[in-house]
Parts: C-alpha cells; sequence; structure tokens
C-alpha cells in the first residue's frame, strides 16, 4: 500500500494564449493563467491536474502541496479535508477553499485510474455515454489584440463579431470546424436590445438548435424581465441575467423560461436557499470548484432531488480539464444540457500529447485509457511556464485591459 502514497505535488503556473474576446467586466487579455499539477506517487506514478491560474490560487496549491504529502492517493476525503482545514483560516470562502482541493482531487483520480488501469469515468461509477455533448461558446469579440506599449497586434483565425451578423459567422466556423449542435452567447456587452438581435439571428440561421445568452449580471431585474419576454421561445435558458439568489428570483417569478445559473450558486451552502426562493431552474455545475468529481456527482444527485436540471460551466482552459469535465459529464445521468467548453478558443495551445481529446460533432468521446487518458507535453509545459514567467502577469484583469483601450470604460453591473 504504500506504494500509493504522495511523493509530491509539483504546481507548475503557465499562460497560454486568448483571444480579445468581450464580456460584462471588459476583454480577455492576450495570455490566460492556468496552473499544472502533478501529483507523483511514492511508486513513480504521475496524477495531472489544472486549475484556473492567478497568485491567490496558486499559494493556495503551494500550501496545499505541502499537506498531502505522505497521504495515501485512495483517501480523497481525508485529503479534502486536510488541505480545506490548512487553508480555512486564510481562505474564509468555502467556494475559494473548492478550488484548491477540486484540481487536487482529479489529480488523485488521475493517479488511481492509472494505478487499476481504469478510465476516471469507472471511478466515478462508470460511464452512462460514450460521448459528451458540448455547446459552441459564442462570444463578441474584436479582429485583434491591438498593438501595445511596443507589442505588435496579435490576430487569430476567427475575425472580428460586434453584431448580429458576425455573431452567426462566428457561429457557422464554430460549427464547421467542430459541429457543435448548440449555441451558447456570451452577453451583457452591447445594450440589450441588440444582443436580443443577435439570439434571434441565431435563431433563424440555425432553426431548432438550443441556444442560451449569458449576460453575466449585466441587467437590472426589469431588464432581465423584458429580454426573457422577448426571447420567449427562441432561448432553452437564460444564464444569469440578474445578480444574486434574489434578484434572479425575483425574475424567476414570471420568466417564461428557465434561469441557470454559474454566479448565484457556487457553494454548499447557496443551494437551500436558492430552491427555496426557486430562484433558478438549471445549475451549471463546474467540478474545478465544487469538490472534484465525485463531488460533482453527488451534485447532480441533489439537483436530481430538487428537480433542478443540470448544465457545465467553463473558463478558458485545457486539455487536462477538458477530459476531467468529459469523464465526470460521461458519469452524470442527469445531464440535461450540452456543456460549456472555452476550448476551441484556447486548444493551440495545449498542454496534453494531441490524438485523444477532439471536439468532433459537437461531442468529446470519452477516454478510456487508464485515468482521464491524456498525457502531459512536457516540452509544451516548459514553454507554457516560461511564458508566464516572462510575461509577468499575474492575475487575469479583463476590465484593466480593457481601459488600456477604452480609458473611460467602468465595470457597471448592472449596466443596463
Ligand atoms: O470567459 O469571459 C469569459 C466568461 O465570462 C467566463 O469568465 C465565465 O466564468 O464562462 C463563464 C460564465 O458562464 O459565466
Ligand atoms: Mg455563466
Amino acid at each position: 500500500m504504500s506504494s500509493t502514497r504522495i511523493r509530491e505535488l509539483i504546481v507548475t503556473p503557465i499562460a497560454f494564449g486568448d483571444p480579445p474576446l468581450l464580456n460584462s467586466n471588459g476583454v480577455h487579455e492576450p495570455l490566460a493563467l492556468r496552473v499544472v499539477l502533478q501529483l507523483v506517487l511514492e511508486d513513480g506514478t504521475v496524477g495531472l491536474g489544472e486549475s484556473p491560474g492567478g497568485t491567490a490560487r496558486l499559494e493556495r496549491l503551494h500550501a496545499a502541496a505541502k499537506v498531502v504529502v505522505g497521504m495515501d492517493v485512495f483517501d480523497t476525503t481525508a485529503l479534502a479535508a486536510a488541505i480545506d482545514a490548512a487553508l480555512l483560516e486564510t481562505v474564509p470562502s468555502s467556494h475559494e477553499r473548492g478550488w484548491t482541493t477540486s484540481a487536487i482531487e482529479v489529480a488523485c483520480l488521475d493517479a488511481q485510474g492509472k494505478l487499476l488501469d481504469r478510465p476516471v469515468s469507472d471511478l466515478l461509477g462508470g460511464r452512462v455515454r460514450d460521448t459528451v455533448p458540448f455547446a459552441a461558446y459564442l462570444f463578441y469579440k474584436w479582429a485583434e489584440h491591438p498593438a501595445l506599449d511596443g507589442r505588435p497586434a496579435i490576430t487569430d483565425d476567427w475575425g472580428e463579431a460586434l453584431g448580429p451578423a458576425g455573431i452567426v459567422e462566428q457561429a457557422r466556423l464554430m460549427q464547421e470546424r467542430y459541429g457543435f449542435k448548440s449555441f451558447k452567447l456570451k452577453g451583457g456587452v452591447f445594450p440589450p436590445d441588440e444582443e436580443i438581435a443577435a439570439i434571434r439571428a441565431l435563431a433563424e440561421a440555425f432553426p431548432g438548435q438550443p441556444l442560451r445568452l449569458d449576460p453575466n449580471t449585466a441587467w437590472t431585474v426589469e431588464t432581465s424581465k423584458y429580454v426573457a419576454r422577448e426571447l420567449d421561445g427562441v432561448l432553452e435558458y437564460l444564464e444569469d441575467p440578474a445578480k444574486g439568489i434574489e434578484g434572479m428570483a425575483e425574475v424567476a417569478k414570471d420568466s417564461p423560461m428557465p434561469l441557470a445559473t454559474n454566479m448565484c450558486v457556487i457553494a454548499w451552502e447557496h443551494l437551500k436557499p436558492a430552491v427555496e426562493r426557486n430562484a433558478i431552474q438549471v445549475l451549471l455545475t463546474d467540478h474545478h470548484y465544487w469538490g472534484g468529481l465525485r463531488r460533482t456527482r453527488e451534485l447532480a444527485a441533489v439537483c436530481e432531488a430538487f428537480g433542478l436540471a443540470l448544465s457545465m460551466h467553463s473558463n478558458s482552459h485545457l486539455g487536462i480539464s477538458l477530459a476531467a469535465m468529459t469523464h465526470v459529464g460521461a458519469a452524470i445521468p442527469n445531464l440535461d444540457h450540452s456543456c460549456d467548453t472555452h476550448y476551441p478558443w484556447n486548444s493551440a495551445d495545449d498542454v496534453i500529447v494531441p490524438g485523444v481529446l477532439e471536439l468532433r460533432d459537437g461531442e468529446v468521446k470519452v477516454p478510456t485509457g487508464p485515468g482521464l487518458g491524456v498525457e502531459l507535453d512536457h516540452d509544451r509545459l516548459d514553454r507554457l511556464h516560461r511564458r508566464y514567467v516572462e510575461s509577468g502577469m499575474r492575475s487575469r484583469d479583463d476590465t484593466g485591459y480593457m481601459r488600456r483601450f477604452q480609458p473611460e470604460y467602468e465595470r457597471l453591473l448592472p449596466r443596463w
């Protein structure tokens, strides 16, 4: 049994390329931050994990790395409790502590799968589907990152999307390249009527294909109700139109469509008030902060009990995360909607060896190799780590970056 003990947790911050995607906070910077975990067991087995980056989360992972050494990789409940206890004093938010325990749990499950020669989906109870459906994640975007401080402009092959025609064109490209059958538009960027027009244009271009809109709480309760009425029969759900459980509950009172969230229900203690207020009808789960893959499966059972539908949230991410999202998506019976993924925006800079994860027909085939089924490309990892070091970037700042080009820009939530 001693060979299943953890010898070391290697924590590597990385930076990878990201296009100028717009949201209610501003615009994505040219680099996005992530952290790759390598959990090394005494017998040399390595489990992989991926977490969002930024100084605070990186420091917590380093703190957790000290706690896990010597513990058994199969003891994930005790591991999570030990990490949680170590962070409790400095990190009061259970949601924030969740990001750390989750990334390490994934690395443990990858290592367990490698030891047992079974895919992670088997460790979650077995897969109920062989492929997991994902939605095209559409963003308003600039044609390029403009030249800045002596750095030349950075272009991409997606083009500009600043109105209905650009969004429909982006959706066509997404469908052509990856075969997506459902679409989510990141809103909260332009006045609501313009975003309503973009959704109507998508409905016309892709009849019968599910559509969602997510303004990340850029609207008041009244505006949210207005948009919900306007898009009745067009959207499958409206995501985080207004702020907080209270705001969402007000909108839900007369919304003709389900409301979804990845913002007001992000920790276990939020579920009870959200259910009591009927604030949401769809929960976008995310294993990166709900405590890992097993806890996400448990969350799915809670949602089933309370009649909440399930979808999945994403942030800018790479392949280790996509593999984990796919395994858990395969093991959740009540996954009611296609999952979100930023992968098409970021996959060119992936840290895993290509070939296993492919978005085809809008789905990812569940890897069947041991563990997560993906292999780390060490040269890539080194390169992306160097980029992190050299960039000096240590946290995400969509608002600050936007202000470099529009100094008068203000982050206003709600804005409309
Ligand atoms: O990448 O700009 C973005 C998104 O807005 C992301 O940060 C959100 O976390 O995708 C997310 C969402 O659904 O709210
Ligand atoms: Mg969202």
